[in-house]
């Protein structure tokens, strides 16, 4: 165990070392002029010309999801999914206020896009929250978060959100084991009391409301990162696990005792057959499967120790599991798993799950280098995984099982993305590389270094890096989309404006009151408000419903009202609804927030609070 735990220390201390020495490299290529100035050239994207593709990747703990394009990697805009943003006066109305249920903040990892037929349709982007246990859906027509779902019984939303074939559903899996439906129990009760989850999120296939569909109750591992299957698996999803030693305390040390941990073979479609036949029980509000009452729909595949990522080649006929203490890639057979199952080739079981036989479905190892975490695929046959103690990617080729190339990286690399790099027909043409620790790559702003992304073009035998840029913290998964997969809405057309208190012209708006409560229908337009006097008495609850009359492109209204902490942003024609409680006495102005006109600085009006007699 001693000499274990030697190794995992000299492990961690060997990334700065070798970042640096790549660092030297890197500068080097930079410093050949023909190379710097084709990448240039192959990056620049001319003023009025726009980008190829979109990048969208998770920023972690701030909660939001951030798009860059592609090949510039201009940041270009920020989605907030999980946290308040006044840049879009997200939670700020009531309606973004109510999808936060009070929280301020989530932790964003792993956006996956909608797919048709295994390819990415561009309907809707989404995320998870490894904090709360929530799933947020973006829809791509207006880059805007339109639901926000909490997973009961699933303690750290982390192996999520993975999107079947056709949307069916998003699967995730628990980061923690706890006791199911919020229970208490000791932790020194760990090993008998606390359960992971793998879960289903049901998603509908028109409007992409999500609800919770099954949960698999799991054995006390920690669950990491999963994909799901295409073609001949596309009923399976497969996660990572880490800890199958059941340990708590220091997990660095007491989680890795084991040679091997395991990879999470779960049949969806068993699990939704099984849910429909009534097998499940009601856990948490949510129909949860005993693997051990109900057979076939989860097993355990033996991985060397501490596993990451688990990825699908395109093909759907392989899984490659990055060991990130072991220097390679163990490659699984799909099919040979799934004679495995057919013979009972099990190697033992935990908890009730069959686990197969290790020596029966593993099929190659592909010696990829040093921290091995993700894998994606290109249109070409290849694999590219990231090498976190190496800060490098290594490419290497589907079925030889050879690495062909590998390419330096200035900084532990995390995660990585390859256009389309987890649908059936991935683009290729790009992969983007995504720093975890970020070795001064740019201007000092203090102790907390700006992070980096490295954009590689993987056309050639060679892969190239072109671009290395800013990304916000602190970057996670993400995905590469088409440009001309989607094409988002400009205005929102009025017909399509239902709500209640929408009006068209100024002169429909109006105050009403009953006792203490007043109802406001304002409307905003260059560039006034209508009323522009809101004369209340103190102790009033308002509510104001605001809708833009606009419907020209990027002519939007905000409406930020002093000392009440309210800045509700409207676009054109759409409505939003604000309720406070006027508290104090006194005169508060009330402005348009986002500039709209050569007069948008006369936009303004009062809220007048009357003090009670
Ligand atoms: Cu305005």
């Amino acid at each position: 165990m001693k000499k274990r735990f030697k190794l995992l220390a000299a492990l961690a201390v060997v990334p700065g070392v070798i970042a640096l020495g790549i660092n030297q490299k890197v500068i080097a290529q930079g410093g050949d002029a023909r190379t710097a100035k084709d990448a240039a050239e192959r990056t620049f994207v001319p003023p009025g010309k726009t980008d190829d593709y979109y990048l969208f990747y998770s920023g972690g703990h701030s909660g939001q999801v951030f798009v860059a394009g592609i090949p510039s990697m201009r940041h270009i805009s920020t989605i907030p999914v999980f946290t308040p943003y006044p840049g879009t006066g997200y939670g700020y109305d009531d309606e973004s206020k109510a999808m936060l249920g009070g929280m301020t903040w989530g932790d964003v990892h792993h956006p996956a896009l909608s797919k048709t037929k295994g390819d990415y349709d561009g309907r809707w982007l989404f995320v998870n929250d490894n904090a709360n246990n929530r799933v947020a859906r973006i829809d791509l027509r207006d880059f805007k978060t339109k639901q926000i779902l909490k997973l009961p019984n699933v303690s750290g939303n982390h192996g999520s959100s993975f999107v079947t074939d056709n949307t069916e559903y998003i699967l995730s899996a628990s980061r923690f084991s706890a006791p199911l439906a919020g229970k208490y129990a000791p932790v020194s009760e760990y090993g008998k009391s606390y359960s992971g989850v793998v879960a289903g999120v049901k998603v509908d296939a028109k409007s992409g409301k999500m609800s919770n569909g099954f949960q698999v109750k799991m054995p006390p591992f920690n669950y990491d990162l999963g994909s799901v299957g295409k073609g001949p698996s596309k009923d399976w999803a497969f996660w990572t696990s880490y800890n199958a030693e059941r340990a708590t305390g220091r997990l660095e040390v007491t989680a890795s005792q084991k040679p091997m941990d395991y990879i999470v073979a779960c049949n969806w479609k068993a699990a939704e057959k099984a849910v429909k036949e009534g097998k499940a029980d009601t856990v948490g509000g949510v129909k949860v499967i005993d693997p051990a009452k109900v057979p076939g729909v989860v097993y355990l595949i033996p991985c060397p120790s501490s596993p990451h990522g688990v990825d699908v080649t395109p093909d759907g006929k392989y899984m490659a599991g990055a060991g990130k203490l072991a220097p390679l890639v163990t490659i699984y057979d799909f099919e040979k798993m799934q004679q495995a199952i057919a013979k009972k080739d099990f190697q033992g079981k935990e908890d009730g799950i069959p686990v197969l036989n290790f020596a029966s479905v593993k099929t190659a190892e592909v010696p990829v280098g040093l921290g091995p975490l993700h894998t994606e695929y290109d249109d070409q046959g290849y694999g590219y995984t990231s090498l976190y103690l190496e800060s490098a990617v290594a490419k290497w080729k589907i079925g030889d099982w050879k690495v062909v190339d590998k390419i330096p990286v200035a900084y532990n690399v995390g995660h990585l993305v390859v256009a389309g790099g987890n649908a059936a027909n991935p683009y290729g043409k790009y992969m983007v590389a995504m720093n975890k620790l970020s070795k001064g790559r740019h201007l000092s702003v203090g102790p907390s270094q700006p992070e980096s992304s490295t954009l590689v073009d993987i056309t050639g035998n060679k892969m190239t890096a072109l671009y290395e840029a800013f990304t916000e913290p602190e970057p996670h998964a993400a995905q590469i989309l088409k440009a001309d997969k989607i094409k988002p809405i400009e205005v929102y057309p009025k017909s399509e404006n239902h709500h209640p208190k929408a009006i068209w012209k100024a002169s429909d708006s109006k105050i009403t009151r009953k006792g203490k409560n007043v109802e406001i229908t304002m409307y905003a337009i260059r560039s006034y408000f209508t009323p522009l006097e809101l004369n209340v008495n103190e102790g009033d609850k308002v509510t104001l419903h605001i809708t833009n009359g606009e419907q020209t492109r990027d002519e939007i209204h905000g409406f930020g009202l002093a000392d009440h902490d309210i800045n509700v942003v409207i676009d054109p024609g759409e409505t939003k609804t604000v309720t406070f409680v006027a508290k104090k006495a006194g005169v508060y102005p009330f402005y348009c927030t986002n500039f709209c006109s050569a007069l948008h600085q006369e936009m303004q009006g009062y809220l007048t609070v009357k003090p009670r007699k």
